[in-house]
Order: C-alpha cells, then structure tokens, then sequence
C-alpha cells in the first residue's frame, strides 16, 4: 500500500487529539459512511453526523452496524471537523463554526476549504475507505474488525464491487480482510431488500415483458407503474441488450427508460440519441448516457414506447450493417 500523502503528520496527529465530530456528505453514501464508523471506532469518542440525510446504502450500514448517525451538526464544535469523502464544503453544508478542520477525499478536485484545513487528498484513491485505511495504521492505531468491516464494505460500494479497483484497491481489501474484515459480510452489510411495493412491481412488468429479436440483438419492452429505470436495468439483467420501459400516468404524462447491454453500447447503440431525437419530435425532453437514457413527454404510452421500440430496431440494423 502507497503512504498517505497529505499535511505534517505533526499538526494532523494534534488535531486528530481534540474531540471529534466526523461529518458525512450530503445523502451519505456507503463510503462515507463506512469511513466515519472506521474513524470512530478508532477515536472512541468521537460523534458522527450526517449533514443532509443519508442514502438508502448508508442508513442500511449504519442501522446493521448499530452506529448512531445524528441527523445534523451542531452549529460550532470547538474540537476537530473530520469531513470524509467529501471533495467541496457545499456537499456537506453547513460546516460547523470550528477552527480546526481535517479532510479526507478521493474526489478529482478538492474545493476551497477554510484557510488552516489540513487536507489529505488523494484522486487517485476509488475510495476513501483506501485511504482510510492507510491513514489509521499510520496514526499508530491498530485497526479492528469494527473498523476493517464498514471500511471494506466502503471499498466494495465505491469500487462497484472491484469493477473500478485499483491495485491499491486490492491490496487495501487484503489488508482489511486480514484485519478481520470478512469480505462476505461487508458483502452483505450493503444488501438491500426493495420494499415489496417496489418488487411487486417489478413482477408485473416481468409478466407483461415482450420481446424481439433483431439479428443477434435481443430488444425488451414493458410497461409498468413505476420505477422506470430499475425495471429497465432488470430486464438487460435478464439478458436483453436493449429494454425499454414505460411508465404512463392520468395526466398523460408518460416517462420511458432506456438500458443496454455493454456489448450493445460497445458496438455503438446510443439510447441518449435515440430518445433525444423521438423527444425533438414528440415535444418531450429526453437525456442521459449511450447505455442509460430517460424521455418523458404527454401522450399515449403504448403508441411512445412503440416508437421508441423502432428507433431502437433500426438503430439495431444499422449497427449489424456496421459491423
Ligand atoms: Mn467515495
């Protein structure tokens, strides 16, 4: 594992010294989290909170790990900040008046924090948990299994479960694993069950699923209530290189979302084009990314989603000829 770079390990050990208060970003993420439970296991002591809300994968590994995350910051704190995975003070406002203020990220670019921050930046980290990780070992505190785990479970989320992983990444993880981190667990600690209204709907859209073969493509639509999007991800899941799902309600709003398959999107299907062409056409709006797009306009669902549906197979033509 590389060293952690960052301030005079002097004035970092000193401020590390004075009571704690570990800040979350905004919608506090598995990294984040993971990363204030590691630091205050390692400061008994030290609270925790988050500065607005947590995301679902955050409240999930606090609630498991039984760590209480207050729901907002004190106004001033007169010991130490420790903002984690945070890259700029707006994604964690308002920051506590305090005169010491210690940062730790992995974003690209850090923002202006205030003047005497003692900042330990690291783009090249996939996670904070990395340098975390580092960090504790380094301050002469032994690392745990109370800390390795939501630490790991940090690098599983931020990694996408070691699709993005560095070598450091792994060699992190080793690390952690051999500190009593047990990778199934951390696995585990960042499940989460769908709420059953949201899988019953995901069964209804499977029930109602078509689908269609162009060339070596496979096309899917649905409709559905809602959850758009997830409904689309789950039929490329189930082995479609295009789905499409739509979702129409009484106001005649009617929303599509796009997925395709990595092997689609590598030989140049874009659904961010296809959908921003049928929205100049429909009057709808519509963006997003090659793989993953969204369009929303007023009409009838069925008739949008068959259209869109052809945009599709003659994108699917057009790249067979391509290739
Ligand atoms: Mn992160």
């Amino acid at each position: 594992m590389v060293p952690v770079p960052g301030p005079d390990p002097a004035a970092l050990e000193a401020a590390l010294a004075r009571e704690l208060l570990l800040l979350v970003h905004h919608h506090g993420d598995a990294d984040s989290v993971g990363c204030t439970i590691a630091l205050a296991a390692a400061f008994p002591g030290a609270r925790i909170s988050a500065t607005d809300g947590l995301s679902a994968a955050g409240k999930v590994m606090a609630e498991r790990l039984e760590v209480e995350i207050e729901a907002r910051p004190p106004a001033s704190w007169d010991g130490t900040v420790v903002v984690v995975d945070t890259s700029n003070p707006e994604h964690c406002a308002p920051l506590p008046e305090c005169n010491s203020v210690v940062v730790i990220d992995h974003h690209q670019t850090a923002g202006e924090w205030p003047a005497g921050t003692l900042l330990i930046h690291e783009p090249e980290a996939k996670s904070t948990a990395e340098i975390v990780t580092r960090l504790i070992p380094e301050l002469g505190i032994e690392l745990t299994p109370q800390m390795a785990l939501p630490l790991l479970a940090g690098v599983y989320a931020d990694t996408g479960h070691f699709r993005h992983a560095s070598s450091d990444s792994f060699a992190v993880a080793h690390t952690l694993a051999a500190a009593g981190g047990e990778p199934r667990q951390a696995m585990v600690l960042l499940d989460r069950v769908r709420p059953q209204q949201q899988r019953t709907m995901f069964l209804k859209a499977a029930q109602r699923l078509k689908f269609s073969q162009e060339g070596k493509w496979l096309l899917a639509t649905t409709r559905t209530g809602s959850f758009e999007s997830g409904t689309a991800r789950l039929m490329v899941a189930l082995g479609a290189d295009v789905a499409l799902a739509a979702s129409g309600n009484k106001k005649g709003q009617v929303r599509i979302s796009s997925r395709a398959s990595s092997a689609a999107i590598e030989a140049g299907l874009n659904l961010a084009e296809l959908l921003e062409a049928l929205a100049d056409e429909q009057d709808g709006s519509a963006g997003g990314h090659p793989g993953a797009a969204g369009f929303q306009a007023q009409g009838d669902p069925d008739a949008l989603l068959a259209m869109a549906q052809q945009g599709c197979v003659a994108q699917l033509k057009s790249l067979a000829e391509g290739a």
